[in-house]
């Protein structure tokens, strides 16, 4: 089954969305495997935005996602990669559709909410960058007969 990583950032810890955003995808049907509330250091923040490092706004991405809790979560379903990037909407909140996790939420793309991995390859980098096997569980919920034909 397929599994995407999914973090809240500072700004949506602080504004107290995390309930709200977990809500959303348990309610879509997709299973939790993996959650923990973080600091997180700067090599990690590097690490998990390498792509970025020479870009412009590199420096304050890094500043903005290690200044305050961060929920790191695994999420399973199948077709969930691009599933939770739909709901969580573009890069830039202003253009993401009311709906979407930065389209109810969000006006500056510094503070987009949440970060979802943006393909399968990516999502299996990023788990084993910020989790721990031991840290993700496998389990079926009593409801999957529910969700799946
Ligand atoms: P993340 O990776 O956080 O889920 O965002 P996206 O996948 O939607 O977008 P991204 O990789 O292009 O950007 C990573 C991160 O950098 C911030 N950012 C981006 C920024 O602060 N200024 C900018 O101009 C851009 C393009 C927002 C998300």
């Amino acid at each position: 089954m397929e599994r995407t990583f999914l973090a809240i950032k500072p700004d949506g810890v602080q504004r107290q969305l995390v309930g709200d955003i977990i809500r959303r995808f348990e309610a879509k049907g997709f299973t939790l495997v993996g959650l923990k509330l973080i600091q997180v250091s700067k090599d990690l923040a590097a690490e998990h935005y390498g792509e970025h490092k020479e870009k412009p706004f590199f420096p304050g991405l890094v500043e903005f996602i290690t200044s305050g809790p961060v929920v790191a979560m695994v999420w399973e379903g199948k077709g969930v990669v691009a599933a939770a990037r739909k709901m969580i909407g573009v890069t830039n909140p202003l253009n993401s559709e009311p709906g979407t996790i930065r389209g109810d939420y969000g006006v500056d793309v510094g503070r987009n909410i949440i970060h979802g991995s943006d393909a399968v390859e990516t999502a299996q980098r990023e788990i084993a960058l910020w989790f721990q096997p031991p840290e993700l569980m496998s389990w079926t919920p009593t409801l999957t007969s529910w969700i799946y034909e």
